[in-house]
């Protein structure tokens, strides 16, 4: 039975009124990313990185899954073999849509990570009022539990034991702008994997995949996931 791994980006969110990170005008949500996105943007300005999250977070009582998120859900469910869904979104609409084999290797708005006690508490609420951490209750210590530029990705020894394993690759809705992600079709790729692209343009790592398909992920994706449940 094949193993898959899908690797999905700030796209595959887009229709749901999600923005993505590089836009026409490269800013992202009016800023540059190294003012917001970096260990230092919070060290040099707290109260600008933390509202810049609030917001995000805020937005996502506001959106839902797209047809995408659903068939990756249907995928999850009815594949029998091994799968995992890779994200590098901080959005939880995987989750919403109903799938459970998901790894978010940038962290999760809805999480917040206290910096007295290391501890993750899920939250939904704003940080920037400086709220008290449920499992130590120190005040002012929870930072977004998201990896910001400079920081390690979460779960990289599990993603690189899947990326070794995987039969098939398949990123959706990402620009490979970033690292270690945007490595991650050519790890599959040496050990053997059948890659695949679903993305509206071609990617910066087109190149190195078997297969690209362009359009929306919102149209391509369900076909993909028939294609793939159908064989
Ligand atoms: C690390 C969380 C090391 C934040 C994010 C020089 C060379 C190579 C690498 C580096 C370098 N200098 C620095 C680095 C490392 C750096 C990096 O890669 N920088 C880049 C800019 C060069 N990487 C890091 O710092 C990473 N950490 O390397 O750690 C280390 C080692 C040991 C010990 C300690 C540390 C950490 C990177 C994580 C940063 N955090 N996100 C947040 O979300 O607030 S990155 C952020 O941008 C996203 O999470 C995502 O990962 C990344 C890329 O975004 P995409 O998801 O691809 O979105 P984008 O807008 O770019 O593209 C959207 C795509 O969708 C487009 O292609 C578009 O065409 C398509 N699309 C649009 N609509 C649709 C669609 N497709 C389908 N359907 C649609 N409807």
């Amino acid at each position: 039975m094949e193993r898959i791994l899908i690797l999905t980006g700030a796209g595959i969110s887009a229709e749901s009124g999600l923005a993505t990170f590089r836009g026409p005008d490269g800013l992202w949500e009016g800023h540059r990313v190294e003012d917001v996105a970096t260990p230092e943007a919070f060290a040099r300005d707290p109260a600008l990185v933390q509202a810049f999250y609030d917001a995000r977070r805020a937005r996502l009582d506001e959106v839902q899954p797209n047809a995408a998120h659903r068939a990756l859900a249907r995928l999850d469910r009815e594949w029998p073999g091994e799968l995992l869904i890779v994200t590098q979104n901080v959005d939880d609409l995987h989750e919403r849509a109903g799938a459970r084999r998901v790894l978010h290797m940038h962290g999760e708005l809805r999480s917040a990570w206290c910096l007295a006690c290391d501890a993750r508490t899920a939250w939904r609420d704003g940080l920037s009022s400086g709220p008290a951490c449920p499992a130590c209750g120190k005040a002012g210590a929870l930072r977004p539990d998201i990896v910001w530029f400079g920081e390690m990705p979460y779960g990289m020894e599990r993603i690189e034991a899947a990326l070794r394993e995987a039969d098939l690759f398949v990123s959706i809705g990402t620009s490979g702008a970033v690292y270690p992600a945007a490595g991650f079709v050519q790890t599959a790729r040496y050990a053997g994997a059948r890659t695949l692209e679903i993305n509206l343009e071609p990617s910066l790592g087109s190149v190195w995949f078997d297969e690209v398909r362009t359009g929306p992920a919102g149209k391509l994706v369900p076909g993909w996931v028939e294609e793939v449940l159908g064989e």
